[in-house]
């Protein structure tokens, strides 16, 4: 009941926009839902858009990072921060990017910038680092200077525990309340999740210093850490702030038949205080006090980068959710009413290989990266590729 009234203080408190907190109180909602439904094929779109292949020879990139002044920023795993301006991969990466560990699934991971970046020029980035207990993922805030980065503050030194290299999440978003959310993976051992004294298998919600909000859904309980949002979680890739309402969206990786049979990828609605289920409960098993998925996958297409689609380029996606997967080899689109999904589209299946990460330009068109040169692809001789969805005339 607390993080029910975690949920509803928020809406009180004005961190979303009212039409949104009126039609739902999402906590309720999600609490409602027993499984995830059966989505329904849409009409496909697939006549409707082109691929153009805008840059080759990327290598393990992670993310797609657009900026308002019209660059896109994509970050390769190695370490390397690099630009896309007028449609060119620029051949020399943003210096002052910092060392990173770059090993089993770490590296340089995500970024994300600062709301009020175009006067600011500040950015976030998330990536592993070694400590003396193993490998974590750090976050820390640059400012951006002709000369590249200059280190501000490390907001999140991170948190260890594991000589894993796999599961680090990992996403870190600005949510319509101005707050940075950063999902960390359980670290391949799944009690992780559910320890509330533990930050790995989490969604974390910070102040933009790294100082923790007062409103934080477990500040004040002794047996809980208070940068907590949401726990429960196996490894979240992906993560989404929905225009309108300021909802948090995840995709999450199911098991992968080492800690339970494969499958049971899910896409996620985050509300306060809400537990996830992993490794309790998964796939479409229902258990008292976890919140089931939007929607379920099995078996396993590995989901990872996410966004919801605003630009007007292509009128029939306008609000849809889309997702890149990297086992399903495709662009999942899904349609929402509310927070409901009505309907799905796979998109690009099978035709680029291994896809990691979608972004919308501020042109409106959708940028897409994909993953065949990391450890789990099948390697690429031109590198892996950053693609673009354009309107068929
Ligand atoms: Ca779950």
């Amino acid at each position: 009941m607390k993080a029910a009234a975690c949920i509803l203080g928020f809406l009180l408190a004005g961190a979303l926009p009212a039409p949104a907190a009126d039609a739902y109180n999402l906590f309720a909602w999600l609490s409602a839902r027993l499984a995830p439904q059966d989505l329904a094929r849409l009409a496909s779109s697939a006549d409707t858009f082109r691929v153009e292949t805008l840059a080759e020879g990327l290598e393990s990139p992670w993310a797609i990072v657009p900026a308002p002044d019209g660059r896109l920023f994509i970050t390769e795993r190695p370490g390397r921060l690099r630009v896309v301006r007028n449609g060119v991969l620029l051949p020399e990466p943003v210096a002052g990017v910092p060392p990173v560990a770059y090993r089993g699934q770490g590296g340089l991971l995500d970024m994300t910038l600062h709301p009020d970046y175009a006067q600011n020029r500040l950015v976030y980035l998330a990536y592993t680092v070694d400590a003396p207990q193993g490998m974590m993922t750090r976050v820390a805030r640059f400012e951006e200077t002709p000369a590249g980065l200059r280190p501000v503050a490390v907001v999140f030194a991170g948190f260890p525990g594991s000589d894993k290299s796999k599961h680090f999440g990992c996403r870190i978003r600005f949510g319509a309340d101005r707050k940075l959310y950063l999902t960390l993976g359980e670290r391949g051992e799944g009690r992780r999740a559910q320890d509330l004294m533990d930050l790995n298998g989490k969604t974390l919600r910070l102040n933009e210093d790294g100082t923790v909000p007062v409103d934080n859904p477990f500040v004040g309980r002794a047996d809980a850490r208070p940068e907590i949002f949401t726990y429960g979680n196996r490894n979240s890739q992906g993560m989404a702030v929905h225009p309108q309402t300021g909802w948090i969206f995840q995709t999450e990786h199911g098991p992968s038949w080492n800690d339970a049979p494969g499958g049971g990828d899910e896409v996620n609605l985050m509300v306060a205080g809400g537990n996830y289920g992993w490794p309790l409960a998964h796939h479409r098993a229902t258990r008292e006090g976890t919140v089931a998925p939007l929607a379920e996958y099995t078996p396993a297409i590995a989901p990872a980068g996410c966004t919801f689609y605003t630009g007007g380029q292509f009128q029939a996606w306008s609000g849809d959710f889309f997702f890149a997967n990297l086992v399903g080899k495709k662009l999942v689109r899904l349609k929402l009413d509310g927070p409901r999904p009505t309907g799905q589209e796979f998109l690009l299946e099978n035709a680029y290989g291994r896809l990691r990460d979608v972004a919308q330009g501020p042109d409106g068109l959708l940028y897409v990266i994909t993953s065949d040169t990391d450890a789990y692809g099948p390697g690429r001789a031109g590198g892996d590729r950053l693609l673009r969805l354009v309107p068929r005339p």
